[in-house]
């Protein structure tokens, strides 16, 4: 199998070009032309105020429900405490939010499908963050997704701010990829509680930003607010250092002419929850 994105391979960090589009779409359809070269430019793009209050409504009151009965879904708990990191595998429980979620990837991607969806949450003090990495480097090795045709749409359910662990993304920064260094393959919960694997050292990010005007971007947000980023795109969160909770749901979509194959890692594929196939 033909690897044009080998990772977690040797003991070193190395760069890379990226090799295949940002988009897959020539025409533009409901996006705007101009929004569709920003998000081809910076990796990202954020729609103000877009999405429907009650559609934000429904997907609180399911981390009520999941709040309150456990078995009702997939979790990843916290590395160092029983509180829930993620809800996985959650567009079957809120499909008409992941059908308007869909529509804005079609935009760039053309037709595609789910291929992971979550709610990433800080319930207050001391949730913790997400180390610095690109999507695409877990689902190329792990989950043997070929190509970088694939994007996350985020939506947030509550205010993001710094002081909550808001997203970060690295602008730019999708158009190279971080090959990275092999630990040893750890089970896949641990790994989603706590990465290890995966996440570029500050020498080489150095050197990344040494070759472009790439830039460290916080994205502060708030409910009604929907962003797109690239697979590719590098991106952390900060531990939170608030009170109030920091929940955002993501509806990670794949072109349907990037299905998966076998993990380009060697590993067994991960569940289902986390990569579909
Ligand atoms: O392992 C995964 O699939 C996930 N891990 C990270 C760090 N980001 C995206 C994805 O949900
Ligand atoms: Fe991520």
């Amino acid at each position: 199998m033909i690897d044009n994105y080998p990772s977690r391979k040797t003991n070193v960090f190395k760069i890379l070009k990226r090799e295949c589009p940002v988009s897959l779409i020539n025409s533009t359809y409901r996006i705007s032309v101009y929004d569709h070269n920003k998000y081809q430019k910076n990796g990202y793009l954020i729609y103000k105020n877009i999405v429907p209050i009650r559609l934000i409504d429904n997907a609180k009151n399911f981390i009520s429900q999941v709040k309150n009965n456990n078995s009702l879904a997939y979790i990843v708990n916290e590395k160092n405490d029983s509180r829930i990191r993620s809800i996985l595998d959650i567009e079957k429980d809120l499909p008409t939010l992941c059908h308007y979620a869909k529509k804005f990837a079609e935009d760039i991607l053309g037709p595609c499908y789910v291929h992971q969806s979550r709610i990433n949450l800080k319930s207050g003090i001391d949730s913790a963050g997400w180390s610095i990495h690109s999507d695409f480097e877990t689902w190329h090795t792990k989950d043997g997704m070929p190509n970088m045709n694939c994007l996350s749409v985020l939506i947030p359910l509550d205010v993001n701010n710094e002081n909550n662990g808001c997203l970060h993304v690295l602008k730019k920064s999708h158009k190279y990829y971080i090959s990275c260094p092999k630990i040893n393959t750890t089970d896949p919960v641990n790994e989603f509680a706590e990465q290890t694997e995966g996440v570029p050292n500050n020498t080489i990010l150095n050197d990344l930003y040494k070759l472009d005007n790439i830039e460290d971007v916080s994205i502060e947000c708030n409910p009604g607010d929907l962003i797109l980023f690239d697979c590719n795109l590098l991106h952390y969160s900060n531990v939170s250092k608030s009170l109030e909770s920091r929940n955002n749901l993501y509806f990670v979509f794949n072109s349907v002419n990037n299905k998966l194959l076998n993990p380009y890692s060697g590993d067994l594929p991960r569940p289902l929850q986390m990569a579909k196939r």
